[in-house]
């Protein structure tokens, strides 16, 4: 059996420091990580000569069974995380979502989703309404539920969208638990306004999903966010950065001592609108997401954003509706269910997009792919690291070898590929997850049933001497002193 394991003569990899090494896993976690450990014959031992040994791959933004624009995702609890295994990611976070306005029902859903699962994850909640009874269970999330980040939504508009009023709610709840505040942030109201305007104007394929959202709607909507979260002093974390107006807007909160989060994703950092445009519905449709996929330029600048560490951790997004479900929007770019795929691709690809090109160092991939995920959402270093003691998630990956993407070969339930034809250097040649190797000579091995479900505490190191801070903010204000009564 491959309860005890060797992974030989590699390079281990973590965050802040690389050294040649072998790994010893016993039961599904590091027991030790030392040059020249020996064994005995029961133990199976991986060579890993010349390669690197790192951490596996978290993603933190995945809707794996998700029920959106009138359909469910591809991708299930089993076949998304079967992707996942097979590009080098270990974990996922997923996004709940509330069942008829209650969480706790939204969360038995996904606890029963999940049942079938054959690697680790844990969940975000979305907040699409507020009242005294969202408030409490936010609580109950957090304190019993293994929930610590909520997200809010500002597009979609009839549908999750909120409004400034609810995320100020929000916010000073988020704040209140010790839990983080997500935001889809695009200004759902001028979306909703460009869509229009798109359809009078008759422009109602693909194309028309890129033009009637704009950047500036997305650049407005984090600077808001970012804001609001500043007059509460809670901090913030943005999904899915797609554009060089969002990431300058993280930027200069960054900048000036605040606590923001930016997360690019895959497709935002590996493609560029231009698909959109493309005559054959069929592709173009497969690149519809929001907010979305951005003009040539903002892929570069969101690349550099991660290499200087404006940006701190990459994500998918993964969404996965096949080509029957995305030809809903034949006639009208609206209807078309918005989401790609990346859940097995963003490890390759980050490799090759930022280490291959030197834009990043080795340790640096595995932070921005598994450290800081595991550190922002408050389970490291169980997870996102190889330490004695950390969960026996790991990869190997071969620098000499390479990857080719597509939808012939890939893993997930997709009949399409964002990514089809794609190849690039940089191969993961095994995946161990919880001390199994469910990924081999191109082969998975995996049973349902077998992954566990994460619980994540509150007060990440984001919330660390928070109060201290010397600025405007909600809870600082006071009444003003009362003035005597002056005299007639
Ligand atoms: N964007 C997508 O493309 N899909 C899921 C939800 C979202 O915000
Ligand atoms: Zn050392
Ligand atoms: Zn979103
Ligand atoms: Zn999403």
């Amino acid at each position: 059996s491959n309860s005890k394991l060797l992974i030989k003569g590699g390079t281990v990899v973590n965050a802040h420091h690389q050294q040649i090494a072998d790994v010893y896993v016993e039961n599904g976690i590091i027991l030790a990580v030392n040059p020249n450990i020996r064994v005995g014959d029961e133990v199976t031992v991986i060579d890993a000569t010349g390669k690197y040994v790192m951490p596996g791959g978290i993603d933190p933004h995945t809707h794996l069974e998700f029920e959106f624009m009138d359909t469910t995702t591809v991708d299930d609890f089993f076949s998304g995380q079967a992707a996942a295994l097979a590009g080098g990611t270990t974990m996922h976070i997923d996004f709940v979502i509330p069942l008829k306005g209650s969480l706790t029902a939204g969360f038995e859903a996904y606890e029963k989703k999940a049942k079938k699962s054959c690697m680790d994850y844990g969940f975000h909640m979305a907040i699409t309404k507020w009242d005294e009874t969202v408030s409490r269970e936010m609580e109950i999330m957090v304190k019993e539920k293994g929930i610590n980040s909520f997200k809010f939504f500002m597009a979609y508009k009839g549908a999750l969208m909120i409004n400034d009023e609810l995320l100020l709610e929000g916010l000073k709840k988020c704040k209140s638990l010790g839990a983080l505040a997500m935001v889809h942030a695009e200004n759902g109201d001028a979306v909703y306004e460009g869509q229009k305007k798109m359809i009078e104007l008759g422009i109602t394929g693909p194309e028309g999903h890129a033009l009637s959202r704009p950047a500036v709607m997305e650049g407005e909507a984090t600077a808001r966010a970012i804001r609001l979260a500043d007059f509460v002093n809670t901090p913030l974390y943005v999904v899915h950065v797609m554009s060089i107006d969002a990431m300058e807007e993280i930027a200069k909160a960054r900048k000036s001592g605040q606590r923001v989060i930016g997360e690019p994703v895959a497709s935002g950092l590996a493609l560029d609108e231009s698909w959109l445009w493309h005559p054959d519905f069929e592709i173009a449709a497969k690149y519809v997401m929001s907010p979305p996929i951005r003009k040539q330029g903002h892929d570069k600048a969101l690349q550099a954003a991660l290499s200087r560490g404006v940006l701190q951790l990459v994500g998918t997004d993964h969404c996965a509706f096949n080509s029957t479900q995305k030809a809903f929007g034949i006639d009208d770019f609206r209807k078309i269910p918005n989401g790609v795929n990346g859940i097995e691709e963003r490890m390759h690809l980050v490799w090759d997009i930022m280490v291959e090109s030197g834009q990043i160092s080795v340790t640096d991939y595995v932070r921005l792919t598994s450290t800081e995920c595991a550190r922002i959402f408050n389970i490291y270093p169980r997870k996102g690291a190889i330490f004695p003691g950390s969960d026996a998630d790991i990869i190997i990956l071969n620098p000499n070898s390479s990857f080719e993407i597509t939808a012939k070969s890939h893993h997930s339930r997709l009949d399409t590929n964002v990514y089809e034809g794609r190849r690039g250097k940089g191969k993961i040649e095994v995946t161990i997850a919880g001390g199994r190797i469910v990924w081999e000579n191109n082969e998975l091995k995996i049973a349902p049933g077998t992954g566990r479900y994460i619980q994540m505490p509150p007060y990440s190191y984001l919330f660390d001497g928070i109060d201290k801070k010397d600025a405007f903010y909600l809870n600082s204000l006071q009444a003003p002193v009362k003035r005597a009564k002056s005299s007639t």
